[in-house]
C-alpha cells in the first residue's frame, strides 16, 4: 500500500476498498493536497479488478468540517477561475465502482457535498450534516445546493443553505439523503459499510456498473432519455457471461459464480 500523508487505506475485505480520511487536528477539513491523495487512492481501487465498491469514511468526531478555510481565505477570484478551484474535486462522481460514505461526525461544507457526491450514504447516528458557507461569506462549491435539492427539494434546501443550519442523521434518514442511519457502536457505520460492500462486491461487476450508470441517469438525464439509457444498458447485459451465469444459475437451483465478463 502506499504511504499517504493526509489518508489511509486499506482492504478490511479482499473486495472492498477503505480509504479513510486522516487530518485528525483540522477534523478532516478537505485540503488540495488532501483531495490530490483522495483521488489518487479512489482511482488505484477502482482500476483494481478485485475490488468490488470502496467505502469513504473519516473518523468518529469528523467525515470532514468542510474545505480548508484557512488554505482558502485569501484566495483571489482571478486565481479561482483561472486554475479553475475545485474542479478536481469532483473525480469521485466519475468512477465506476460504487462509493459507499460512512459518515460519523461533522460532515459539513465541502464534507457534506463530498459524502453527497457518493453513491450510497450510511450515518452513525453522531453525524451532523450541513451547508454552513453562507455564515462564512461564500456558498456551496462542491454541488451542495444541486445534489440537495434533488435529493431534499427547493424547501428545505433553501431553509439549509441560505440559514447555514446543521441537520442530524435522523433528519437526513428522514429526508431520504442518507439510506440509513446504523447503531450507535463505535466503528458501527464503517462496519456496516463495508458489510454492504462485501454484497455489492459478491455480485457482477458488470452488471453493477450498468446499474449504477441507469440509477446516475435519473439524476442527469429527463425521464424518456433515462428510461432510454436503462432499456439500453439492459440489452447490453445480455451480451455477458455474468447474465447468462447469473440466470442459468437461478434455473438450476445454485449459486452463481460470476466472473465479470
Ligand atoms: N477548515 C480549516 N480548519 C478547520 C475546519 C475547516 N473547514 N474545520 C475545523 N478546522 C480546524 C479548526 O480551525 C481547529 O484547528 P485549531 O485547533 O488549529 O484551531 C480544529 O479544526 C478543531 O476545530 P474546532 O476547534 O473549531 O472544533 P469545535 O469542536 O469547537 O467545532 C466545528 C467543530 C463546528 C466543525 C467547527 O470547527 C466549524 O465550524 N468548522 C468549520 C465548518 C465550515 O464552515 N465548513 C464549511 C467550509 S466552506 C466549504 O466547505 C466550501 C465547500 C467547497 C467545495 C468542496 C467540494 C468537495
Amino acid at each position: 500500500a502506499k504511504e499517504y500523508q493526509f489518508i489511509l487505506t486499506s482492504r478490511p475485505d479482499p473486495a472492498v476498498g477503505l480509504v479513510t480520511l486522516n487530518r485528525p487536528k483540522a477534523l478532516n477539513a478537505l485540503s488540495s493536497p488532501l483531495f490530490n491523495e483522495l483521488n489518487e487512492a479512489l482511482a488505484d481501487f477502482d482500476a483494481d479488478d478485485s475490488i468490488g465498491a470502496i467505502v469513504l469514511t473519516g473518523s468518529e468526531r469528523a467525515f470532514a468540517a468542510g474545505a480548508d478555510i484557512k488554505e482558502m481565505k485569501d484566495k483571489q477570484f482571478s486565481d479561482a477561475y483561472k486554475n479553475r478551484f475545485l474542479e478536481n474535486w469532483s473525480a469521485l462522481t466519475r468512477l465506476r465502482k460504487p462509493v459507499i460514505a460512512a459518515v460519523s461526525g461533522y460532515a459539513l461544507g465541502g464534507g457534506c457535498e463530498l459524502a453527497l457526491m457518493a453513491d450510497i450514504i450510511l450515518a452513525s447516528p453522531t453525524a451532523t450534516f450541513g451547508q454552513p458557507e453562507i455564515t462564512i461569506g461564500t456558498i456551496p462549491g462542491g454541488g451542495g445546493s444541486q445534489r440537495l435539492a434533488h435529493a431534499i427539494g427547493k424547501s428545505r434546501t433553501m431553509e439549509l443553505v441560505l440559514t447555514g443550519r446543521t441537520f442530524s442523521a435522523q433528519e437526513a434518514e428522514r429526508w431520504g439523503v442518507v439510506s440509513r442511519v446504523v447503531g450507535a457502536g463505535e466503528g458501527e457505520v464503517v462496519k456496516e459499510a463495508v458489510e454492504l460492500g462485501r454484497s455489492i462486491a459478491g455480485k457482477s461487476q458488470i452488471a453493477v456498473q450498468a446499474a449504477k450508470e441507469a440509477v446516475n441517469a435519473a439524476f442527469e438525464q429527463n425521464l424518456a432519455e433515462g428510461l432510454r439509457t436503462e432499456r439500453r444498458l439492459f440489452h447490453m447485459t445480455f451480451a455477458t457471461q455474468d447474465q447468462k451465469e447469473g440466470m442459468a444459475a437461478f434455473a438450476e437451483k445454485r449459486k452463481p459464480t460470476f466472473t465479470h465478463v
